[in-house]
């Protein structure tokens, strides 16, 4: 009875060596002993929770393609990688701490970086598209005219969420999962520098005066709170009125309240911030909560924060195009609620089943009422809502699961993809007059189709061929012909200057 078990002892003595000396050798150097990253990505449970252990012994085995990650199967026996992959997924022993002076620490700016007093090409720099390539951590700058790229430029790894422009359109902020924040600027096609803001981050938002650029975090569970500049204005540890941590939903920039709003995770609380120095949208009398001789309240009011409570923590929301209602939903409900900002509380519920994505939320006229459509990530179907009465007006039925809407005020169709499942290569044209289905693109059947973006003035309309080897297809937004196809590398978000900066009825934020 013993000898096997002596036997295989043998074999794992022999076979598995202690998988922290192994990170420490072969990890380290890259990722920082700290396993928040360097030059590599963090390998922490909130960065790669995502992978299954498979795919993640697979790239310790095999290393990844068009990045500096090595593989270690020659070094290493499938046990050793197979306990090394356990051993980066394992949360820390303690939560890791980000502060003001580790942001600043982090702040590398460009030395090389000299700004353009015009820009340095001919084309509209209103109408200029990004195009974010996560297949090797690039966007690319298109003219949105020409269609011609620009210039092609390295990002942090595993950007996520809308890059964010300044009101000007002149600079860009584009965020990581990771916290890096990266400013690029549009007219003389350089990197002016980056800034780690949070360890996990979800996603950031400009304020209305471009001052202040927002960074929602997981991991600090924070806010952090940017200059233009990527120093720090503030950091805002993001707890309940009882003390207890919450991870940041994410975070929208309210122009016309002049304010930042965000959702609390992990707590049933909305989060108001003031970018006004008077106090911004906040009922009269209003005293805010911070602790009064912190720097930045000097100036008065200036980051001011409201808590609004409301029945259920919102993982995703969206807002009427006067930002006096947040329509938001928790994923786990089957249910979203309208949160009026100016009395700051819930005045709808709305039935929203089937995990709805209200970030991908667009809004437009019809029969002389606003609506808005939002798409669901577990089921094939498109809601819309009449924003008035907060009814459902109608579900329409796609072929799939899809993740992103688009539309433009210039066109008469919405565009809806299909993410997963069998029909992951289908677009859906979708008459925002008569919801009804006109059309479904399948440019190439078997590869995904997802996100479109349009031109300024909405004659055409861009999609991605979500692939490694992927594309950019151009189409006539009326006549839904194929221009021209752009080859990219895993092409996920475009984004239109115009339509962004002028919040585009057909956008999201
Ligand atoms: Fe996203 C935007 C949340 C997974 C690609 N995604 C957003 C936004 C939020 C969000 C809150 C709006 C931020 C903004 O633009 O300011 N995303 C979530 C999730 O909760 C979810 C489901 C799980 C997670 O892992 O975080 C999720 N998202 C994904 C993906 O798996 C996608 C498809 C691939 C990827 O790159 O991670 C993805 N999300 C995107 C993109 C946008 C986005 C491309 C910007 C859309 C836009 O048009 O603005």
């Amino acid at each position: 009875m013993i000898r096997p078990i002596v036997f295989f002892s043998l074999l794992a003595g022999a076979a598995l060596a202690d998988p922290a000396t192994q990170y420490r050798d072969l990890c380290a150097s890259c990722h920082a002993d700290s396993r928040l990253g360097g030059s590599g990505p963090a390998l922490i449970p909130e960065t790669i929770g995502k992978m299954k252990p498979e795919a993640l012994a697979d790239v310790i085995a095999k290393g990844r393609p068009m990045t500096q990650m090595p593989g270690f199967a020659d070094r290493l026996s499938p046990a050793d990688v197979a306990a090394l992959a356990s051993f980066v997924a394992a949360p820390l022993a303690s939560p890791p701490k980000w502060e003001a002076t580790d942001i600043t620490a982090s702040r590398k700016m460009n030395a090389d970086y000299q700004p353009a007093t015009a820009p340095v090409f001919a084309a509209d720099p209103m109408n200029i598209t990004l195009v974010v390539e996560t297949g090797d951590h690039h966007v690319s700058v298109l003219d949105g005219d020409t269609f011609e790229v620009l210039d092609r430029f390295a990002t942090p790894y595993a950007v996520h969420g809308g890059p964010k422009f300044s009101q000007d359109g002149r600079f860009v902020y584009i965020m990581s999962r990771d916290g890096w924040v990266q400013k690029y600027d549009i007219w003389s096609l350089h990197e002016v520098g980056r800034v780690r803001a949070g360890i996990n981050s979800r996603n950031i938002a400009m304020s209305r005066d471009g001052d202040y650029l927002a960074v929602a975090n997981y991991l600090p569970p924070s806010l952090t709170i940017l200059n233009a500049d990527l120093t720090v204005a503030k950091v805002i540890p993001v707890t309940g009125a009882d003390g207890t941590p919450s991870r940041v939903a994410a975070v929208y920039q309210a122009p016309d309240r002049n304010s930042f709003v965000l959702a609390l995770k992990d707590l049933p609380e909305i989060w108001e911030i003031t970018t006004d120095p008077n106090g911004g949208p906040f009922p009269e009398g209003f005293v805010h909560d911070y602790a009064a001789d912190e720097a930045l309240t000097t100036q008065k009011g200036l980051f001011a924060r409201r808590r609004i409570a409301v029945s259920a923590p919102l993982d995703d929301f969206f807002f009427d195009p006067g930002y006096h209602n947040l329509i938001g939903a928790n994923r786990g409900a089957d249910t979203g609620v309208t949160v009026n900002l100016d009395v700051g509380r819930e005045i709808a519920t709305l039935p929203l089943p089937g995990m709805p994505h209200l970030g991908s939320g667009i809004s437009w006229m019809r029969d002389g009422h606003r609506v808005m459509a939002v798409p669901h990530l577990n089921e094939g179907m498109i809601s819309v809502i009449d924003m008035e009465s907060w009814k459902l007006i109608t579900t329409i039925k796609t072929s799939g699961p899809g993740f992103f809407l688009r539309s433009h005020d210039a066109t008469p169709y919405l565009w809806a993809d299909v993410f997963t499942g069998p029909h992951k290569g289908e677009m859906h044209i979708i008459d925002k007059q008569t919801l009804q289905v006109v059309k479904v693109l399948t440019p190439e059947p078997g590869k995904t189709v997802a996100h479109t973006e349009f031109t300024k003035d909405g004659k055409y309309a861009l999609v991605s061929i979500w692939e490694m080897d992927g594309a950019v297809i151009v189409y006539d937004a009326k006549t839904l012909k194929e221009i021209k196809r752009l080859p990219m590398k895993k092409p996920s978000g475009k984004y239109n200057v115009w339509n962004k900066i002028t919040f585009e009825d057909g956008t999201s934020h």
